[in-house]
């Protein structure tokens, strides 16, 4: 077995809206994760890599610092830790497409709008104080930025403030709590980060091993494998219609002069209207299948 210096450190969220993907992102990516007693840490059986299980706020602190080399956290909860650093340690390697969420100004039904103007000389209660602040100096907007741990929908109620910039993500919470979006501050999803800080020779190639696998997976999402047959003079249009396929494959079919079968890996969702298209063109036996593993 490989001493822990020789084991690559992952963090992850223990328990949160990040953790079960998280870890399904690294299952995908052909890890398989030790389950243990310990809540604190679990090793992979098949990489030489454990993961750790913290609080998401912790997850740049332990990237920046080199405790672990890589991370996933919410782009939230990264750039309002980087936004309070001289200078970044932690390097965005991969946008996940899960935990998407938008930090929002929002403020009673009631209350009047008129642009981010009507900030001014206000209290604003969030959980994100320097993304707020930010943003408030951007727009030359002078403010009171209250800061909450959490339960921040409460703060006009509880006259704390009466705005709040806070996630949303379906808008349920806002609108049970009486309050309504009125401006966008930052778009987020889950990021793969790493550790800026240098590593030795065998560790890059651990970290740029498993990065690969993730491009892996992640370019394998949305990708589709199309085969279709087409005369001839439909090969152009069938070819600039297919989304995000480069170069297809054109084989001649057996026994039927002018006609082929074109081959596809498309990067981009296949949509029934693609299909449609295809088929307007003279497109025949049209097949999409799934793309279980890709190497780029
Ligand atoms: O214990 P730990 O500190 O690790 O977890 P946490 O409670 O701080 O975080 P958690 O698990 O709630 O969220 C982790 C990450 O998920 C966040 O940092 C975001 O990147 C992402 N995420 C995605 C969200 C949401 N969607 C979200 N809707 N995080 C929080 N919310 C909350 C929001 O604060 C509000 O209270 O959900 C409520 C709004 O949801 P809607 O659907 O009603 O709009
Ligand atoms: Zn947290």
């Amino acid at each position: 077995m490989l001493a822990d210096s020789a084991r690559l450190h992952i963090a992850i969220q223990k328990s949160g809206r990040l953790s079960e993907l998280s870890r399904a992102l690294l299952r995908d990516a052909g890890l398989r994760i030790q389950n243990g007693k310990n809540e604190l840490a679990a090793r992979v059986e098949n990489y030489p890599a454990d993961l750790m299980f913290v609080r998401d706020d912790d997850i740049p602190t332990f990237v920046a610092d080199g405790v672990c080399e890589l991370g996933v956290v919410g782009g939230n909860v990264l750039r309002e830790f980087e936004l309070g650093e001289a200078d970044p340690r932690c390097e965005i390697v991969a946008e996940l497409g899960f935990g998407r969420c938008t930090l929002k100004l929002a403020a009673p039904e009631n209350t009047p709008w008129e642009g981010v103007a009507s900030l001014e000389g206000a209290r604003i209660a969030t959980s994100y104080p320097r993304i707020l602040q930010r943003f408030l100096e951007e727009g030359q907007i002078k403010a009171t930025v209250v800061k909450m741990n959490g339960a921040v929908e409460l703060a006009p109620r509880l006259q704390i403030a009466p705005f709040i910039c806070d996630l949303v993500s379906t808008g349920a919470t806002l609108e049970a709590n009486g309050l309504r979006p009125v401006e966008t501050v930052f778009e987020s999803e889950a990021v793969l980060v790493r550790s800026r800080k240098p590593v030795s020779q065998a560790r890059e190639e651990q970290v740029a091993g498993l990065l690969s696998r993730i491009d892996g997976v992640l370019a394998t999402k949305e990708a589709k494998y199309i085969m279709l047959n087409a005369p001839e003079e439909a090969l152009s249009a069938i070819s600039a219609l297919l989304p995000g396929a480069e170069a297809p494959t054109i084989l001649p079919l057996h026994q039927r002069p002018g006609h082929f079968a074109v081959h596809a890996v498309c990067q981009e969702s296949v949509f029934w209207e693609t299909l449609q298209k295809l088929k307007a063109t003279g497109a025949s036996a049209i097949l999409v299948l799934p793309i279980e593993k890709m190497m780029l």
